[in-house]
C-alpha cells in the first residue's frame, strides 16, 4: 500500500492472478462495466493477438471516504502463460491482495495447480508471505461444460482457508462478489498493519459499506 500524507491519498494494489485464459482479464473489463465512471477510471489493456496478455491489463477505482481521504485501487492482471513468469512475478510485487481465478474445466485442473504453485512461489520471491497473504479464489467459466461440480468446488472451499466465489465473468455473475471478497479481507489485513482507523479515521466496517454502495451491491439486496 502507498500512502500519501500530503495528498491524502492511499493506493492498493490488488493482482488478479492464474492460469492462461482462465478469465482474469474478462474479470476486469466485467468490473469496468458495472461500477459508475465516477468510481472506474480508463481500463488499460495490453492485449495481443488470440485474447492474450503480454504484460498485464490496469483498472484503477476511486472511492473517497467520509473524512476526506481518497482511496485508490489498482486492480491488475497477470499473463497466464507460462513463458510470462518474470512479468507475473514483477505485476505481483508489492501486491496487497490477490485473486486467483481458476477455470472451472476438468481438463484445466493441472493448469490451475501450477499457476497456483507458481503464485506462491512468486509471492515468496518478492517477500511476501503466501500464508497470511489476504488471497480468494474464483472458479470461472461456470457455464461451460465439463467443469468441476458444484459439490466438489465446495468440499474444496470447505478444506482451505480462503473465501472461494463461483462466476462467469463474460455474463458479469460473480464478478463483483469475488471483488468485494478480496476488498474485505485486503482491508482488513491493512488495517491491522497500518491502523488506518486510528490514523486516517477510516473506520473499516464504513468504509466496506461504502464500497459496497458505490458497486451497487446494498441496492441490489434490498431489490
Ligand atoms: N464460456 C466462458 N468463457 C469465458 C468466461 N470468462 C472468460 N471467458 C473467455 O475465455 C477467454 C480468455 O479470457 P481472458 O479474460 O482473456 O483470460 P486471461 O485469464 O486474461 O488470459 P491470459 O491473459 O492469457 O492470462 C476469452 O475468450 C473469454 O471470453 C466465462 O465465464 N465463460
Ligand atoms: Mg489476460
Amino acid at each position: 500500500m502507498q500512502i500519501d500524507f500530503q495528498a491524502r491519498e492511499l493506493t492498493v494494489k490488488l493482482v488478479y492472478y492464474g492460469p492462461a485464459l482462465s478469465g482474469k482479464t474478462t474479470n476486469l473489463q466485467a468490473i469496468h462495466k458495472l461500477v459508475t465512471p465516477d468510481t472506474a477510471g480508463r481500463l488499460m489493456t495490453l492485449e495481443t493477438r488470440d485474447d492474450r496478455t503480454l504484460f498485464f491489463d490496469l483498472l484503477p477505482l476511486t472511492f473517497s471516504s467520509g473524512s476526506g481521504i481518497q482511496v485508490r485501487f489498482k486492480l491488475f492482471t497477470v499473463p497466464g502463460q507460462v513463458i510470462h513468469n518474470a512479468t507475473r512475478r514483477l505485476v505481483l510485487q508489492g501486491a496487497d491482495g490477490t485473486a486467483f481465478i481458476a477455470d472451472s474445466q476438468v481438463a484445466e485442473t493441472r493448469a490451475n495447480q501450477q499457476a497456483f504453485l507458481n503464485m506462491q512461489e512468486n509471492l515468496r520471491e518478492n517477500g511476501l508471505d503466501p500464508t497470511s497473504h489476504p488471497l480468494v479464489i474464483q472458479f470461472n467459466k461456470r457455464d461451460l461444460p465439463g467443469i468441476r461440480t458444484d459439490e466438489e468446488i465446495d468440499r474444496l472451499a470447505e478444506r482451505g482457508s480462503e473465501p472461494v466465489f463461483k462466476a462467469v465473468a463474460i455474463r458479469g455473475v460473480g464478478v463483483i462478489e469475488t471483488f468485494l471478497g478480496l476488498t474485505d479481507l485486503t482491508w482488513r489485513a491493512l488495517e491491522e498493519k497500518h491502523s488506518l482507523h486510528e490514523k486516517f479515521g477510516l473506520d473499516p466496517d464504513e468504509f466496506l459499506r461504502d464500497v459496497r454502495v458505490r458497486l451497487g451491491i446494498e441496492g441490489r439486496a434490498a431489490e
